[in-house]
C-alpha cells in the first residue's frame, strides 16, 4: 500500500543550489511528488513545526537556521515511504551517513543537515498538514 512522507529540502541545500540534485535522488528512489512548494518560514513558524524538541538545547539554534532562508517543504508517496526515506536521508549527523545518502552527500553538520523527513506516521500527518491544505494534495 502507498504512503505518505513528508519532507524538507533545508535552508542549507536550497542555498548551496542542491535543491535540484537531492529532487533527482528522491525521483530515483522511487518516490512521486504528490505536492512541493518553495517558501520562506518565520521563527516562530519553524517553532511550531519543531514543537516536540521544545525543551532540547539545539531548539533555539535550530529554529533560527530553518528561518535563516527559503525551504522546499514536499509530500511523497511510495510503498514503505516514511522508512525507505529515512534511509535514503541517512544519519541526523552527516559525519555517522552512509555512503550514496542524502545527508552524506549535501550536509555539512548535524544542525546543517540539508533534508528533513518525517519519523512515523502520525508525525508525517501532522508535518503534512502543517504545510499543505487538503486541496494541494487532491
Ligand atoms: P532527524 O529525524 O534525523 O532529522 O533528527 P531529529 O528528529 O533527532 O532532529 C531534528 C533536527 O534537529 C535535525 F535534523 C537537526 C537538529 N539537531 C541538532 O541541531 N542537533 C542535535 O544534536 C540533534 C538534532
Amino acid at each position: 500500500m502507498p504512503q505518505r512522507t513528508f519532507s524538507i529540502i533545508k535552508p542549507d541545500a536550497v542555498r548551496n543550489g542542491n535543491t535540484a540534485a537531492i529532487l533527482a535522488a528522491i525521483e530515483k528512489a522511487g518516490f512521486r511528488l504528490l505536492a512541493i512548494k518553495k517558501l520562506s518560514i518565520s521563527k516562530e513558524q519553524a517553532e511550531g513545526f519543531y514543537y516536540v524538541h521544545a525543551e532540547r538545547p539545539f531548539f533555539g539554534s535550530l529554529t533560527t537556521f530553518m528561518s535563516s532562508g527559503p525551504i522546499v517543504p514536499m509530500v511523497l508517496e511510495k510503498d514503505n515511504a516514511i522508512a525507505d526515506f529515512r534511509k535514503l536521508m541517512g544519519a541526523t549527523n552527516p559525519a555517522n551517513a552512509e555512503e550514496g545518502t542524502i545527508r552524506k552527500q549535501f550536509a555539512a553538520s548535524i544542525e546543517e543537515n540539508a533534508i528533513h523527513g518525517s519519523d512515523a506516521e502520525d508525525t508525517a500527518n501532522f508535518e503534512i498538514g502543517y504545510f499543505f491544505a487538503g486541496y494541494e494534495l487532491a
